[in-house]
């Protein structure tokens, strides 16, 4: 059976406790809710940093507890910080994350509007962090709202500022990137470097209908209350553990197995030190 990888975003930058309750965003939280999407077949967790307000954050000791805490709750996931970390959160900050140390890291290769606000990804800037994420042995994670994104990401390989396997996530569904667009996505897995894995993330009402087509596709998916906080209309999801619940039971459906984190760390080449 063909294996799929699973990542749970368990807070993101944007929501709060008043927008579901069930959010997690202090390290505890966020540690036992790495435990519950664990145990219903994550393999990575997606973790945004708050501060003690639940205000997005890039402090690098928040970074610590919080890593520290989830590996203590959940030794065996994969943990994934963002640097794309909040709006507000100045880029300087963001580069810092990495110097956490978590397996993998976020690197956003663009700027761009992101509903509301500017999403900035300075071009020198973006290229150090890459740079540095590379001496750190932290692997990126390209996330491309737009078909320009994954040529920035081509570009930087090109550079070897990344190391093949990549590991891209196409983001269907923000205002201000592409929309939620099958023939898109079709368009861009097509581009894609033989051996990427690639995953969908789908935000908002994109998010069950574009992860069932990429997991279709033979692609990785993503799912978590950084992507949607409701199962459905009207019913806010009552953990990350639920969405991801759902998500792998649609992969099964498609005769795909979850794999767990020591496949996700041999197929995208991990550093072992950092995992
Ligand atoms: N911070 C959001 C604007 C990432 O995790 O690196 C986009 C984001 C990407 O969350
Ligand atoms: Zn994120």
């Amino acid at each position: 059976m063909q294996t799929v990888i699973i990542t749970a975003a368990l807070t993101g930058p944007i929501a709060t406790k008043d927008d579901n309750p069930a959010l997690p965003t202090s390290p505890a939280e966020i540690a036992a809710s790495a435990r519950g999407a664990y145990e219903a077949g994550a393999a990575i967790v997606h973790v945004h940093l708050r501060d003690e307000r639940g205000l997005p954050t890039a402090d690098l000791d928040v970074a610590r507890r919080t890593v520290e805490a989830v590996r203590e709750a959940c030794p065996e996931v994969v943990i994934q910080l963002s640097t794309g970390a909040g709006l507000e959160v100045p880029y300087e900050d963001r580069m810092r994350i990495a110097e956490a140390r978590p397996a993998m890291a976020t690197l956003n290769p663009c700027t761009m509007t992101f509903g509301t606000g500017e999403f900035r990804n300075p071009p020198a800037q973006m290229r150090q962090l890459a740079a540095r994420m590379l001496e750190l042995g932290v692997k990126p994670e390209l996330e491309v709202y737009d078909t320009g994104h994954l040529d920035m990401g081509l570009a930087l390989l090109a550079e070897d500022l990344l190391l093949e396997p990549l590991q891209v996530s196409f983001v269907m569904g923000v205002r201000g990137g592409m929309p939620a667009d099958p023939a898109l996505l079709s368009y861009l897995v097509e581009r894609l470097p033989p051996g990427t894995n690639w995953q969908v993330i789908g935000v908002g009402r994109a998010n069950l209908s574009m992860t069932t087509i990429g997991l279709a596709m033979g692609g990785n998916a993503r799912t978590g209350m950084e992507d949607t906080l409701l199962l459905e209309k009207g019913r806010p999801a009552a953990s990350n553990a639920e969405l991801v619940e759902r998500l792998v039971g649609i992969a099964r459906m498609l005769q795909r197995e979850p794999a767990d984190p020591r496949q996700v760390v041999e197929t995208l080449k991990l550093s072992p030190e950092l995992v």
